[in-house]
């Protein structure tokens, strides 16, 4: 585990972004823990989540020509990045992002900010069986441009609808990189340092064999 993603996961920890205990999953699964990116709600906090972002966007060498922030959790998300991407990487690129109740008056339109085009670069919060991410590549095919990947804060690393993982699948369906800042790996490593996790530990194990990629 790089420096960054043991830095990442504890301070996701300490704000209560990463919680242990026994969670439903919107997939059905139940989870010994959970990944809550929306409990990042200061300004401070969001700058830095921004940066991490920005940071693992550089790392890849990612081919992209604007972001798009799927609604809602994607929004914030999107924006930060696209302040770091500016002010830390001197790229200043396009930002989109969707709402999801239809408007009947004013700008109308599912769209906001830039116009959807050419390659579009997702960015969302956590990656379980890749259902959210699913609809965010259809809806930019839908306007005609083209996903260039996705990025995500917590790859879970679990199964999709078969026995690949679900980023697998949409990089094998999409031809899109999708792109972590940590994973459930880092999680667990994270897990075995700290004493007070110790029945965790087991329980995150047991999981990752039942949901988790071979
Ligand atoms: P999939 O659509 O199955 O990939 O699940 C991803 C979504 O589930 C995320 O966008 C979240 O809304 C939610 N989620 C979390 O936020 N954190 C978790 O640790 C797990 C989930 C989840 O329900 O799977």
């Amino acid at each position: 585990m790089h420096a960054y993603q043991h830095d990442f996961i504890a301070l996701a920890h300490r704000a209560g972004v990463l919680r242990f205990g026994s969670f439903t999953l919107k997939s059905g699964r139940q989870s010994p823990y959970f990944f809550n990116l929306g409990q990042i709600a200061t300004g401070a906090g969001l700058a830095r989540l921004g940066a991490a972002y920005a940071a693992c966007i550089e790392a890849s060498g990612v081919s992209f020509d604007m972001l798009f922030g799927p609604a809602y959790k994607g929004i914030p998300l999107a924006t930060t990045t696209a302040i770091a991407l500016a002010e830390r990487h001197g790229r200043d690129m396009p930002l989109a992002y969707n709402r999801k109740e239809t408007k009947d008056h004013g700008e109308g339109g599912m769209i906001v900010g830039a116009p959807l085009a050419g390659r579009v670069l997702v960015i969302d919060d956590v990656l379980t069986a890749g259902t959210a991410v699913r609809e965010s590549l259809a809806l930019i095919r839908a306007h005609g441009a083209t996903p260039a990947g996705v990025v995500i804060a917590l790859d879970r690393q679990e199964r999709g609808t078969g026995e690949r993982s679900a980023a697998q699948e949409l990089t094998h369906e999409h031809h899109v990189p999708v792109l972590a800042i940590a994973g459930l790996s880092e999680v667990m490593d994270y897990a075995d340092t700290q004493p007070d996790l110790a029945v965790f530990s087991a329980e995150l194990a047991t999981y990752r064999a039942h949901y988790g990629v071979a």
